[in-house]
């Protein structure tokens, strides 16, 4: 009996054995399968600005990406400009790069050179805003956040942080870009949300490009015309919300309590202004998107169909959360 276990167990080793080698065999199959050199993927990025935290965290996440996949990335920024971008894309097929991406400043004026993309065979890919285009063709796919979404997500926090009073609420809104997607898309997402209730009012609506000065300009303009009767700031992005706030001190008011404060973006400084009090509420848009728009850029070039579109996840942040998230933020 006790020999027969002996047997038994020294089967089962040997078993083991030679399962570690087959299986160690094929380790080192898959291994050298991945480590084969890939074709040098080749991405012309027009980016469209530096306008804002945001953004240049997206620039670094993009260039970090591309470094990690092998991508050899060849990145232009247009600094707000639209003639400097389509000059980008039409270098970009110059080059005979393998993909282009185009976060487009605005919605309009792409079809042309877009066609020219498509006529050198060049596919696109479309992130961070959108396009407007009876042309599906002319790009493969649209990664980036839900513009809509997070206007509403800012109407919805404001909607029940005043559902006990039955005061009128008097809204001033300042506005990214004039025509593009998450100016037009975020205000739509609000306004239409808030506006279903008779106790909100939209004072005024005006753009401030997505700039921290010009948010601080335009405040201080709407606070000389209104003054008191402001009850509610709603600003696109963080930046303009943070130059907001400077003017709405400058004139004596608490930021936050005076002037409830709703912004978009989740950067760092806006989650800081949320434990001092001084924002009630921002609605995350993730611009850390590098990653996905590598992977995105791979699967393209190996030939694999992508979804249409590509949408990011996104929270929101209020003093609910935002001690505990500031640590995690990377822009
Ligand atoms: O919210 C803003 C930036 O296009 C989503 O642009 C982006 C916006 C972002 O300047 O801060």
């Amino acid at each position: 009996m006790k020999n027969a276990l002996k047997i038994c167990y020294c089967g089962l080793l040997v078993a083991l054995f030679l399962f570690c080698l087959t299986g160690c065999g094929k380790k080192e199959q898959v291994k050298s399968e991945s480590s084969e050199p890939t074709k040098n993927i080749i991405v012309g990025f027009a980016q469209l600005g530096s306008e804002s935290a945001w953004r240049n965290a997206n620039t670094k996440s993009v260039k970090e990406a591309a470094k990690e996949a092998g991508i050899t990335l060849i990145f232009r920024n247009a600094e707000n400009n639209m003639e400097e971008q389509l000059k980008s894309i039409r270098e970009f097929i110059m080059q005979q790069v393998d993909v282009i991406v185009l976060p487009p400043l605005v919605t309009e004026g792409w079809d042309e050179v877009l066609n020219e993309a498509k006529q050198a065979n060049i596919p696109v890919i479309i992130c961070d805003r959108e396009i407007e285009t009876d042309d599906p063709s002319l790009y493969v796919t649209f990664l980036g956040s839900d513009f809509v979404s997070e206007g509403v997500k800012a109407a919805e926090w404001l909607i029940n942080a005043t559902k006990d009073s039955n005061k009128t609420y008097n809204i001033v809104e300042i506005e990214g870009n004039v025509g593009s997607t998450p100016a037009i898309d975020r205000k739509k997402g609000f306004d239409s949300t808030v506006l279903k209730h008779p106790r909100f009012k939209i004072l005024e609506s005006t753009t401030g490009d997505f700039i921290r000065a010009k948010g601080r300009d335009i405040m201080n303009d709407m606070l000389k015309k209104y003054g008191n009767e402001i009850d509610v700031l709603f600003s696109h992005n963080d930046e303009m919300a943070l130059g907001a706030i400077e003017a709405i001190e400058a004139y004596g008011l608490k930021p936050g309590k005076d002037i409830l404060i709703l912004s978009i973006d989740g950067q760092k400084e806006a989650l800081e202004q949320i434990i001092a009090g001084k924002i009630n509420v921002s609605v995350e848009c993730n611009p850390l998107f590098g990653h996905d728009l590598m992977n995105a850029v791979k699967d393209l070039t190996s030939g694999k169909t992508l979804p249409r579109r590509i949408i990011t996840k996104d929270n929101v942040f209020t003093i609910e959360n935002a001690e505990k998230e500031l640590p995690n933020r990377e822009y």
